[in-house]
């Protein structure tokens, strides 16, 4: 079977919009070739000295571990030579980054969360590179604004992620469906290997840290004893599954189906949101969601209709496969107007 690589298939897609010009094939290609460096030195974790951390701590107050930062680095750096962009954002940086004078602008802004997942780096499990691509509707050859950048989900124009694990694998969507590629080694190269991905309409699965119980609201813990009861309507409870690294979580909820949730919790106050970044985290994987039929949800309402306030906002998520996001929306409306 011919073997067709993200390029081949990235030019393809743009031949099918007669307005294309290319630069957005530019920008993918410069991600990937980031993705690819990351790639490489999350597979070297543990033989040299990126394991660790940096002992700094980053704008969520948690503990930068080494390979963080240096995905961050790479990111940065060679996305801002990409031509094509007017400012970033990155899970990493307290504010907006701007795109230097020296380099060429487009109207492309990114969002990123760089290395997902990074406290499981030193137990070998997989972490990802998780992005977001708005377009800056303002662009004036300059740069982008805050507020250029706050834009709904809905926006975006394309998002995905790379996950660095026993393969890496690129999932991405341009709002033509979801397309999945692993890195081939020997070739350097992403090859199509999940052509048109679609999540089960309903699963067997649901993933959540449930040590938090205690935290939780009414309607979710209604819903989490309803994925365990052994006489409900399936008539056999749900598996539990929960790797703690989201890129890994959902890409096993998009191949099987079923659904990850972070849901509120009254912890302290800076969870009483979740701990998900809407722009960095919970969009980009809402449209990967609902592109592959799917949904995401804060239990209330869609995760993709959500205008943000600020960069580095936080949302309860639940998402995956229709049915179960469904349940929790029925469960939630359920409690609407009670104090839960
Ligand atoms: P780290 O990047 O600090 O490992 O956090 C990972 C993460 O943001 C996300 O990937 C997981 O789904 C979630 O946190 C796990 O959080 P808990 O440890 O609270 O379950």
């Amino acid at each position: 079977m011919p073997q067709v690589t993200v390029t081949e298939h990235l030019l393809l897609h743009q031949k099918q919009s007669p307005s294309a010009t290319g630069r957005f094939t530019m920008l993918l290609n410069e991600l990937i070739l980031a993705g690819k460096i990351i790639s490489r030195d999350v597979n070297k974790a543990g033989l040299v000295d990126i394991v660790g951390f940096t002992g700094t701590e980053n704008i969520q107050g948690e503990k930068v571990k080494k390979l963080d930062r240096f995905a961050n680095e790479v990111l940065i750096h060679r996305m801002e030579r990409a031509g094509v962009l007017c400012g970033m954002a990155s899970e990493e940086n307290a504010d907006l980054i701007p795109i230097r004078d020296k380099f060429p602008k487009g109207d492309y802004m990114l969002l990123f969360d760089p290395l997902d997942g990074s406290t499981n780096i030193d137990v070998n499990i997989n972490v990802g590179t998780i992005f977001s691509i708005l377009r800056n509707k303002n662009f004036d050859g300059s740069g982008a604004s805050l507020s250029d950048m706050l834009r709904p989900g809905v926006e975006q124009v394309a998002a995905g992620y790379i996950m660095y694990g026993s393969s890496t694998i690129l999932v991405y969507t341009t709002g033509n469906g979801v397309h999945g590629f692993t890195l081939d080694p020997s070739v350097g190269e992403f090859l199509l290997s999940h052509p048109n991905l679609t999540i089960p309409e309903k699963g067997k699965i649901y993933s959540v840290n449930e040590g938090y119980w205690n935290y939780w609201d009414k309607p979710t813990q209604e819903i989490v004893s309803w994925f365990k009861d052994p006489d409900g309507k399936r008539g056999a409870p749900y598996s539990l599954r929960y790797i703690g690294s989201l890129v890994a979580d959902f890409h096993r909820t998009l191949i099987y189906g079923g659904i990850f949730m972070y849901p509120a919790d009254n912890r302290d106050p800076a969870k009483s949101k979740g701990k998900l970044r809407l722009m960095y985290e919970a969009s980009p994987l809402a449209m990967l969601a609902e592109q592959a039929g799917g949904m995401a949800s804060t239990g209330k309402r869609r995760i993709l209709d959500i205008v943000p306030e600020d960069l580095h906002q936080r949302v309860p998520l639940f998402i995956g496969s229709r049915d179960e996001v469904q349940k929790i929306q029925e469960t939630y409306s359920k409690y609407a107007g009670c104090a839960v």
